[in-house]
């Protein structure tokens, strides 16, 4: 176990509340709450009162002998603590300013601000969790919907750190069969490879390893949300839709074509998946600069877009610029809207089917709501997850899936090599290269800017 200082910080969030917590974590964290807090019941003894206990009592500035607050304290000694040293977290009430205070005379004492993650970052250099947990940990606490929050406690629980586990064992067997076979080819000066590594790279690893590649995509939706970017003319009800779906008037919405110029972006949540909605400038012929910016933006909202929404005024009969934009996302995943459709009654209605060969459109109305939960249950639909508990407790994220498709690369090079009979020191470097991938994902041999960079999106106190 590594030897740090003592830190503290304050664990709740600065404001008003029932109560506010001050943690501390290091070697001298028992010391520390020992020097400002007297216990009520004086045989309740910091020192002697076993881990994992609370205590009632009050804080006292030890310099004025000041009463600051009546707290509970709670010890926790190292190594059964969360960061594997000895912890206090002290209960207070929760006002900013008596917080701070038992902070501030904390601080007098010598101990050291945390920095955003730091206890999280302790728990993982002393063996307590694993980077796939910490990644978990993060997930939790950024989650939006209910369902992101699930994949960060599973990752928390050891799901994908788990399967890593189990697969790192499996490949451990596989190269020492590799070796056993590079030595009994030394002594017989000749290579040669037993079908059984072939087999178990091919049954076992690979097969284990590009499930969890593929479950990169849901692991994604789920963590930052489909990207759904609304397209059309100027003026056919794109802004309006926004609204509506947001249930708020958040984007202006005018009769004049060109009210929307930039991009728009917010978050909805359908049925706990998340969906990051994209209002756009309408497309169209313009040699106003603003307009062409907006809309060269719209052109990039659209490429990195996983569903179109292309939106047509059902009052009106489609034209050319109406067929261009729809033929330039032909290939894409998309759906059109006929707006407006309660401006014309149903027998009235043109057939774009006919005029656009549009394969899958909805009629809506973004002004009175009709085919709204149609489309709803159509975005739903296109975000394409694998709806098993099973399959959600193993979603990589961006470094997960990063590490595991060259861990996969690494597998696929090694058969390659075996099965062309080549050198079996190449099979042994590239299943060495794929162990190396799985140790990373664990958190062994992380470069600290890689460390760093996981940190860094944790907050202070965690
Ligand atoms: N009757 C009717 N009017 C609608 C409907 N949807 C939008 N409108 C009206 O159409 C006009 C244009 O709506 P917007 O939502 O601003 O259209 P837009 O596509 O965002 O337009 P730009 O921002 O200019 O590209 C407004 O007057 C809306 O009230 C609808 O379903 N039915
Ligand atoms: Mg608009």
């Amino acid at each position: 176990m590594m030897e740090y200082d003592t830190i503290a910080a304050i664990a709740t969030p600065i404001g008003t509340a029932g109560i506010s917590i001050v943690k501390i974590s290091g070697p001298g964290a028992i010391e520390a709450l020992e020097r400002v807090f007297r216990a009520k019941n004086p045989k309740r003894d910091i020192h002697h009162i076993s881990s994992q206990s609370m205590v009632y009592g009050h804080v006292y500035d030890p310099g004025s002998g000041e009463l600051v607050d009546e707290v509970l304290a709670s010890v926790l000694r190292g190594p059964n603590s969360f960061t594997g040293e000895d912890v206090v977290e002290i209960n207070c009430h929760g006002g900013i300013q008596v917080t701070k205070a038992v902070l501030e005379i904390l601080m007098r004492g010598g101990l050291r601000m945390a920095d955003p993650g730091e206890f999280t970052r302790r728990a993982f250099l002393n063996g307590r969790i694993d980077l796939t947990q910490v990644e978990g940990t993060i997930d939790l606490i950024h989650a939006r919907t209910r369902r992101a929050a699930q994949l960060g406690s599973q990752m928390l629980a050891h799901g994908i750190g788990d399967e890593i586990r189990r697969l790192g064992v499996c490949l451990k067997e596989v190269r020492t069969l590799v070796e056993a076979d590079i030595d009994f080819c030394d002594d017989l000066e000749e290579e040669c490879a037993s079908p059984q590594i072939l087999k178990r790279i091919e049954d076992e690893l690979i097969p284990g390893v590009a499930n969890l590649v593929m479950r990169y995509h849901d692991g994604r939706i789920l963590r930052e949300g489909l990207r759904v970017v609304l397209t059309g003319k100027p003026n056919v009800g794109k802004s309006s839709l926004m609204n509506k779906l947001l249930d708020q008037e958040r984007v202006i919405v005018t009769d004049i074509p060109g009210t929307t110029r930039d991009i728009i972006e917010e978050g909805i949540v359908l049925d706990g998946m998340p969906i990051m909605l994209c209002d756009t400038a309408g497309l169209h012929n313009s040699d106003d600069p603003i307009d062409r910016i907006g809309q060269s933006k719209t052109k990039e909202a659209l490429q990195r877009a996983e569903l179109i929404l292309f939106m047509m005024d059902g009052s009106q009969a489609t034209d050319g610029i109406d067929r261009e934009i729809f033929d330039s996302i032909r290939g894409r995943e998309y759906v059109v809207l006929r707006n407006k459709v309660d401006l014309v009654p149903d027998s009235a209605r043109r057939s774009i089917l006919d005029e656009m060969a549009v394969e899958e459109y909805l009629d809506i109305s973004a002004l009175n709501g009709t085919g709204l939960e149609r489309l709803k249950e159509r975005i739903k639909t296109a975000a394409h997850i694998d709806e098993s508990a099973e399959a959600e407790a193993l979603l990589p994220n961006q470094r997960q899936w990063g590490l595991l498709t060259k861990g996969l690369s690494s597998l696929k090079a090694a058969i390659q090599f075996e099965k062309g009979m080549q050198c079996l020191d190449i099979v042994a470097f590239e299943l060495g290269e794929c162990e190396r991938c799985f140790n990373q994902i664990l958190g062994e041999n992380v470069e600290t800017d890689v460390l760093d960079d996981i940190f860094r999106r944790f907050c202070i106190g965690k």
